[in-house]
């Protein structure tokens, strides 16, 4: 099945069982400009995991920002929000006015080249709540997203480009039943910066 047969070309709706995955190519505009402002003014820092005793550095530069209260951690790391810059809280507002929903808090990926990466995961911490609504801007290079069903061999991973500028909103059921990754590559590419908003439970509304 080609990617294209995925969509329905109204909407850009992933049609996949026991997900809710919508794709929107060009939301933000000059995102080339946005690219170069997000990596040099987002306070990105080398976490590790650890692994039989030691620190691993996982690959790709992260940071948290966020409500006052909104912290989060993510297998083994513990994360407290910085404070929103004014670019930072603007994109916030424009995901928020669009998808008629709040965040409170944001995790920005920098993938620096082919070799920076995600593993298969779920966004499905309990802070995040049941169903959360994931919202997600990439910039820069397009890099490759795969979506996996958790239990039905059946179905098809499914790939999709993400390109610069563009807005990817996962919902519904997806991190219960799916699960997905950014894979590293092996020709060489430039850098790609992605911040996925989310609300995180922490006491504050
Ligand atoms: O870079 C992406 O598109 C995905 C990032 C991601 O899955 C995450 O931050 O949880
Ligand atoms: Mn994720």
């Amino acid at each position: 099945m080609k990617q294209q047969d995925f969509f329905s070309s109204a909407v850009n709706n992933l049609a996949l069982p026991n997900a809710e995955v919508r794709y929107y190519p060009d939301f933000i505009e000059h995102e080339e400009a946005l690219f170069e402002q997000l990596v040099t003014e987002i306070c990105w820092q080398q976490d590790t995991l650890e692994m039989y005793g030691k620190p691993i550095p996982i690959p790709r530069l992260n940071a948290w920002y966020g409500d006052a209260g909104a912290d989060y951690s993510y297998s083994g790391i513990y994360l407290r929000p910085l404070v929103w810059t004014p670019l930072l809280s603007s994109l916030k507002a424009n995901v928020e006015s669009f998808l008629n929903s709040r965040f409170n808090s944001m995790l920005a990926n920098f993938y620096r080249d082919q070799n920076d990466s995600v593993a298969w995961h779920s966004d499905d911490e309990k802070e995040l709540g049941y169903q959360p609504l994931i919202a997600s801007l990439s910039f820069g290079q397009s890099r490759r997203f795969s979506l996996r069903h958790k239990s039905d061999p059946a179905l098809n991973t499914v790939h999709m480009e993400l390109e610069g500028g563009s807005l990817l909103v996962m919902a519904g059921e997806t991190q219960s039943h799916w699960q997905h990754q950014v894979a590293k590559l092996t020709a060489p590419c430039e850098g790609r910066v992605n911040l996925t908003f989310r609300h995180v439970s922490c006491g504050n509304p």
